[in-house]
């Protein structure tokens, strides 16, 4: 189901939907494991591999990561299917960060905050994709990425600390300019959108209250890009120190 013009899509837009990007089977493939995943390994996880919006309850696990010390989800980077579409988007070949999960369980206070990944990655050239796979039905209710058409092209904006945890840094000048561009991305189970390393996006909280907004992900780099590590120093200490003030209750 990938469209012929996807590519040329991406560039214009800086992301792109791809309908029933896993049939049913590769769906419950993930599915099995991302639930043997949750029941064995997350309750011995560090706390910085698995956040929740309240440790004291696991119904409430928001984001996943580091997944790729599991074997099936260490492989799953390589999948044909996943890396064969990144590299179609990116332009060159590609490898693959570790896996990622993320939720909006009911009735948390959770929104991502209006960010771009690669002010998080550092990359240079910025050639760099996720691919992000809905897991459950997604909408503006629940939660909906909703992405800054053409941002991709226009640099990176500036970021500072949010008091969210998984998302540290969002972007400190977002306004009205952005907001009428806006695009919202419905999906269900099995589909997928693709988004620019650059091109801003963020989600609303959940605001059902019985519907999860499960997720899984994983992020492509081009081989040509290499990291800042200045910048990428900047950020993790920024990060770490919003890590700290979270787990002292500090606002
Ligand atoms: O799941 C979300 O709400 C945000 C995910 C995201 O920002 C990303 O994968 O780049």
């Amino acid at each position: 189901m990938i469209p012929e013009d996807a590519r040329q899509r991406y560039d214009k837009d800086g992301f792109i939907v791809i309908r029933e990007f896993l049939d049913r089977d590769s769906l419950n493939l993930l599915e099995t494991n991302l639930e043997r995943y949750i029941r064995e390994i997350v309750p011995h996880l560090p706390a910085a591999d698995a956040f929740y919006q309240d440790r004291s309850d696991p119904e409430t696990l928001k984001q996943l990561q580091h997944m790729g010390h599991d074997k099936f989800f260490d492989a799953y980077r390589n999948e044909p299917r996943w890396k064969s579409l990144a590299e179609l988007l990116v332009g060159e070949a590609v490898e693959a960060n570790e896996p990622e999960w993320f939720n909006k369980p009911p009735g948390t206070a959770h929104p991502t905050p209006p960010h771009q990944d690669n002010y998080y990655f550092c990359l240079r050239p910025p050639n760099v994709t996720t691919l992000w796979l809905a897991l459950d039905v997604v909408d503006e209710e629940n939660g909906c990425l909703r992405y800054v058409a053409g941002s991709h092209a226009l640099g990176i904006r500036p970021h500072a600390s949010t008091k969210v945890l998984g998302f540290s840094q969002g972007i400190t000048d977002y306004g009205t300019a952005d907001t009428v561009k806006e695009q919202r991305v419905r999906l269900q189970p099995g589909d997928l959108v693709a988004h620019h390393g650059e091109t801003i996006h963020r989600a609303d909280a959940n605001r059902t209250k019985t519907r999860h907004r499960r997720a899984f992900a994983m992020v492509y780099r081009g081989a040509s890009c290499t990291r800042d590590e200045a910048a990428y120093a900047r950020y993790t200490a920024a990060m770490e120190q919003q890590h700290s003030q979270l787990s002292n209750g500090a606002s």
